[in-house]
């Protein structure tokens, strides 16, 4: 793949634009007869993404911050290669630092009417500080009527690494409490609202009523959103499908939360949901020295 690292060398119609306050951020908006997008070259975050003559598949906060090291609420940041907390020092950065680096822009183009980009991240003093192995990443975007993202990891190390990693996707519903996450009836979960409980099993289609932030575990990596207050014969449905991930984590702040985020203005926090295929936890994935690994997810209108 021929490397990019200029403007010229994006499609006709892709853009480099920078955002924020200081136009300092940089990112791609791509503009294609199949969907319009915008990418941060920060975490490879793909930011908003809406198909053509339909409804965004993507929220993005409208209080979002561009702050170089700072993550961007809303889209898809990857949080890589931890999840929540750093496993050893909760002092240190909660979900890697994978959504707070720069990523090299390896490739931008079209392939039958499909955008596909692709970013790479190796590791370097600052990442071996926070995480003391030797790697290579790359993300792999295809955007077309859905999303296709791919994250594909080599340990170069000589020691085993383990890598814990979510798609934080931010999807957008006209009300939070009116919505319905579908596919994770039966499936056991962690309530990190309530840490010290033991496993629950959900029973039915789950519909938030107040915040939530919940480890799904055994999932088959395939689960819907309702938006339940679309009118019209059928809600907007977006699904979610990810066969490489065990496990699901929903979240939202509700109010409270929000207010204290500090990137969730008013009663934005009613406008979006939280389901992010991930591997965490005791799904944590122990990568040899030398091996790589690759998952998948695709969101689509369903
Ligand atoms: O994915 C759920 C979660 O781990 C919540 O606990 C909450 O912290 C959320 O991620 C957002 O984290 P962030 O660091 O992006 O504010």
């Amino acid at each position: 793949m021929a490397a990019v690292h200029s403007t010229e060398s994006l499609p006709a119609g892709w853009r480099r634009v920078f955002l924020g306050a200081g136009e300092s951020f940089p990112a791609i908006a791509i503009d294609t007869p199949a969907c319009r997008a915008l990418v941060a070259l920060q975490g490879a975050q793909l930011l908003t993404m809406q198909p053509a003559g339909a409804a965004p598949l993507l929220w993005l906060s409208p209080g979002a911050r561009y702050v170089a090291g700072k993550a961007v609420r809303g889209g898809i940041p990857l949080c890589f290669p931890w999840f929540g907390n750093h496993p050893d020092d909760p002092a240190l950065p909660a979900h890697g630092f994978a959504r707070n680096r720069e990523w090299r822009l390896q490739y931008a183009g079209i392939d039958a009417g499909v955008a596909q980009l692709q970013f790479a991240l190796e590791d370097d003093a600052q990442t071996r500080a926070l995480w003391p192995h030797i790697f290579s990443a790359e993300v792999t975007l295809s955007l077309g009527a859905g999303i296709d993202i791919t994250l594909a990891v080599t340990n170069r190390g000589d020691s085993t690494a383990p890598v814990s990693f979510a798609f934080h996707n931010y999807f957008p519903v006209v009300d939070v409490a009116a919505c319905c996450i579908e596919g994770l009836a039966g499936l056991p979960f962690h309530d990190k609202l309530q840490p010290d409980a033991p496993l629950a099993v959900e029973s039915v289609p789950l519909r938030p009523a107040a915040e939530v932030d919940r480890v799904y575990t055994g999932a088959g990596g395939a689960c819907r959103i309702v938006d339940m207050t679309v009118a019209g014969p059928v809600a907007q449905t977006i699904a979610v499908t990810a066969p490489d991930c065990r496990n699901l984590v929903v979240w939202n702040p509700w109010g409270a939360k929000a207010a204290r985020l500090g990137d969730v203005p008013g009663d934005s926090w009613r406008r979006f949901v939280c389901v992010e295929p991930a591997n965490v936890g005791a799904d944590t994935i122990l990568l040899a020295a030398g091996e790589s690994r690759r998952w998948s997810m695709r969101i689509a209108h369903a």
